[in-house]
């Protein structure tokens, strides 16, 4: 039988409020008297819950039954955010339960706040994991996630004085109502050690690695909804454990207190989340996280083939396996050495089905960013891989000598070893060369990866290389988190939308209609208001919601140059100073992001920015016409309520830098208007809203190449108001008195400024004199914003998946029935 039990899978206002109370009783063992609103929000999870398990296993028996082609998708990262509201509105039943919790008495929006969010990702590219398995379950592609389950996730954030401080994320605190463990299914991944050749009962030459530590990997299941369809996918995230089976002694004769220390440090493989930018290089429990989730995974490939009945031969039919960025890479070796040493498949035939089954998406343009191991490290971690990147090598760069006859210089360039100095593995060299399809995440960027980073293999096979421009889920980006704006928009045009984002162009005539506009600006000053409510909880700051809302949320970087934006706040100011009684638009500078934790500029610029913050909104000349508010801890949740109320998107970064960005679309969507570079996707977003829709400034890539050649001295740019600004800063004016404060920060743009901020200042500060004029014009700001969202549907993660499936995973469409 596989029927479940109607009362409780019933969608009813009535079955939710009892099945509410029964869990409350039975699964949490508490009464209302003493039950908490986590209580109450885990009672309500268990709810829904309930309700998804019917499509979760009617989903896997039909895959499982089919044998469908499914996609891997691999990734350190994944950035999901709160899973109660997302799986209420791809239900379908989330105005019904918002009902039935209100009718009991609580506040529903309350408890949605209760669930600590799994915050496992550090910014675009573990959100946009998340967004493409909600896609892939909407279009109903079979598919599974497959990462780690961290401990504790990206840090919280807290300002001190000003300043970042962080603190662990405890997410599992109060435990997981979203997550199955199927410890059944652990599997056992070995490190460390040797290896050595030996002879088969067949008398085969074979090699065996003799590894010095067992970690297991216990599989922890979460359903992913599709939205309003029956489709409901896995994301598989993995537990590093003690092996309970591991005979340690034979490892460490009589040494007992070793072998418990040993089952300890197993389980801190899966302990914590890295934050990015942090100098990784070196860091051996990173490279043994990547490969410990790796393996797991792939060996989980081996298990279900298995059952399927499917031969190996076959793992490239039945799988394609993406890597998000080149943190899995290490999966080319490893799917190797499982079909050679394991399953004594020749070298010719493991290689083309390794091949056939990964592509590969860069996600970064910075050297520093491009992961390299060293050898040495890699050699005690993982020997038998390194031997088998020592073969692929061999038998890469015999390919390339050919093609490039005498060519020397291109083979060093190319190879999978770094041998310029200290030895090191380069991770997107063995991604390149062990994948069938390579793509980078906007226009621009895919470009510039053919132009740039990756060149020569471009030049060696040209037909593997393609764009993805990323996209977002309208599921969570619009339909939960602007919950007015999707009502006032399917008031006119219907819902369709939601799972085809192309249609939000038939709002483009009702930009001309009076009555919809203003109802448009009412939706937005009712978001605002909402946040102004959150900022004022959140930091105590009052602000005024009919001011200009002008938002930077994101991890904080040079390269996005968060301080070109608090350079012209404190422009305006001295503007202001200079001339009390100047006619300036009055706007509300809302900065949000997390800085990696020994990034030490990444945090003087949040001090600067909190500190310019501290100055302006209590100087009375000021008369309230600006103000600057850090929210701190920016995360999915907070995202969600920070979208829908921009007025303005800044995406600023140096053009060339921002691979694509994703916040940019989420602004847009919701009506924001963007002031952007030519970077990343903010090209794309300016082709479809329209140049007359979207405020450009700054150098284009070509042009900021061209600057640095001829010898770029920033201090040839420091005149006029910039100059002022400068020397306000430098002088203590927002450090007390400090001088030496924000010297770091201030004569590294002086002298260095390797991001141009002081040579897109200019344009800059004009562009937004442009955005200041154009908000006095409400009427005409409301055209803008109503195109910006109607334009916006090729920025939908299911336009992006379509494209990964159509072109790279070539993996249909399978349709779930219900099982009853
Ligand atoms: C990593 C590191 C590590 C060492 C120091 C500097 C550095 C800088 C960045 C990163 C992260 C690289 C991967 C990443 O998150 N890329 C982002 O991916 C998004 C999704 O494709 C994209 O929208 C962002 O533009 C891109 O920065």
């Amino acid at each position: 039988r596989t029927e479940p039990q109607d009362e409780r899978t019933a969608l009813t206002k009535e079955a939710f409020q009892r099945d509410f109370f029964n869990n409350l009783f039975y699964i949490l063992g508490k009464f209302p008297t003493l039950a908490t609103k986590n209580d109450y929000y885990q009672a309500l999870a268990f709810v829904v819950r309930d309700r998804m398990l019917q499509r979760w296993i009617s989903t896997a028996a039909a895959y499982t039954k089919q044998g469908s082609r499914t996609v891997a998708y691999f990734s350190a990262e994944f950035l999901m955010g709160p899973h109660l509201g997302n799986n209420l509105v791809n239900l379908g039943i989330h105005d019904e339960v918002r009902k039935a919790v209100t009718e009991l008495g609580l506040d529903f929006n309350e408890l949605l706040l209760e669930e600590d969010e799994p915050g496992l990702g550090n910014g675009g590219l573990g959100r946009l994991a998340a967004c493409f398995i909600e896609s892939l379950a909407t279009l109903q592609i079979p598919s599974l996630g497959y990462g780690i389950r961290y401990e504790f996730g990206i840090f919280h954030q807290e300002i001190v004085d000003g300043w970042q401080t962080e603190r662990t994320d405890k997410w599992l605190r109060f435990g997981n109502p979203w997550e199955i463990p199927r410890p059944e299914w652990a599997v056992h991944v070995k490190l460390g050690g040797y290896t050595e050749p030996y002879r088969d009962e067949f008398y085969r030459h074979r090699v065996r690695w003799v590894p010095d530590r067992l970690v297991a990997a216990v599989p922890y299941d979460t359903p992913i909804l599709g939205y309003h369809t029956n489709t409901a996918n896995t994301l598989r995230l993995w537990k590093a454990e003690a092996p309970e089976s591991f005979d340690f002694a034979v490892f460490n004769r009589g040494d007992y207190y070793g072998a418990v220390m040993q089952k300890v440090s197993s389980e801190n493989l899966s302990k914590v989340l890295y934050p990015n930018d942090e100098q990784l290089q070196g860091k051996e429990l990173r490279l043994s996280q990547q490969y410990f989730f790796v393996s797991a995974s792939l060996q989980d490939m081996f298990r279900i083939l298995k059952i399927q009945k499917i031969p190996v031969e076959r793992f490239h039919e039945k799988f394609a396996a993406q890597l998000n960025d080149t943190h899995p890479a290490i999966a080319v070796a490893e799917l190797m050495r499982l079909l050679i040493d394991e399953n004594v498949v020749p070298w010719e035939q493991a290689w083309d089905i390794t091949r056939r089954t990964f592509a590969y998406t860069n996600h970064t343009l910075l050297p520093e960013a491009l992961e390299c191991w060293p050898l040495p490290l890699f050699a005690k971690l993982l020997p038998r891989h390194l031997e088998i990147i020592f073969e692929i090598n061999a038998r890469f760069l015999d390919e390339v000598r050919i093609r490039f006859y005498g060519d020397e210089e291109r083979i060093a360039r190319m190879s999978l070893i770094d041998e310029r100095g200290e030895r090191y593995v380069r991770m997107a060299h063995l991604a390149c060369v062990g994948s069938h399809a390579i793509n980078g995440v906007a226009e621009l960027h895919s470009e510039l990866l053919k132009q740039d980073v990756l060149r020569d293999f471009y030049e060696l096979w040209p037909t593997r290389f393609g764009n993805k421009t990323n996209g977002v889920t309208p599921r969570r980006w619009m339909a939960l988190s602007n919950p007015r704006l999707t009502k006032l928009v399917s008031s006119h045009i219907g819902d369709e939308w939601i799972t085809d984002l192309s249609q939000l162009r038939r709002l483009e005539p009702l930009a001309e209609d009076a009555g919809f506009r203003q109802q448009w600006l009412d939706v937005k000053r009712a978001c605002k208001c909402d946040f102004a409510a959150v900022a004022l909880k959140k930091t105590g700051i009052t602000i005024d919601p009919d001011s200009l809302f002008d938002v930077q949320v994101k991890r904080i970087h040079e390269y996005k140059r968060q301080h070109l934006n608090i350079l012209h706040v404190v422009a305006l100011y001295h503007r202001l100073r200079s001339n009390p009684n100047v006619d300036i638009t009055p706007r509300t500078f809302i900065f949000g992001g997390k800085a990696a934790p020994g990034y030490h500029i990444a945090k003087l610029i949040i001090k600067l920015i909190t500190s310019v913050g501290d100055v302006v909104n209590r100087d009375p000349a000021v008369r309230d016409r600006l103000k600057v508010v850090f929210l701190p801890n920016f995360n999915v949740k907070n995202g969600q309520r920070i979208y829908p109320a921009a007025d303005l998107s800044e995406q600023v970064s140096t053009a060339g830098k921002e691979a694509s960005g994703t916040g940019n679309m989420k602004f847009s969507m919701n009506g924001a208007l963007t002031i952007g570079t030519m970077d990343g996707a903010n090209i794309e977003i300016r082709e479809e809203v329209g140049a007359e829709n979207f405020f450009l400034f700054g150098l284009t890539t070509p042009e900021v190449g061209a600057l640095k050649a001829s010898g770029y001295n920033p201090a040839n740019y420091l005149d006029g108001e910039l100059k002022e600004v400068v020397e306000l800063i430098r002088s203590g004016f927002f450090s007390r008195g400090d001088a030496e404060l924000f010297r770091p920060l201030i004569d590294g743009l002086v002298h260095h400024d390797p991001y141009l901020v002081f040579a897109d200042f200019d344009s800059y500060s004009k562009a937004q004199q442009q955005v200041s004029a154009a908000y006095q014009d409400r009427d005409h700001w409301a055209r803008m914003s109503i195109l910006n969202s109607a334009r916006s549907g090729k920025f939908s993660s299911d336009r992006t998946i379509r494209e990964y499936c159509d072109d790279i995973w070539k993996a249909p469409a399978v349709p779930i029935r219900l099982l009853t």
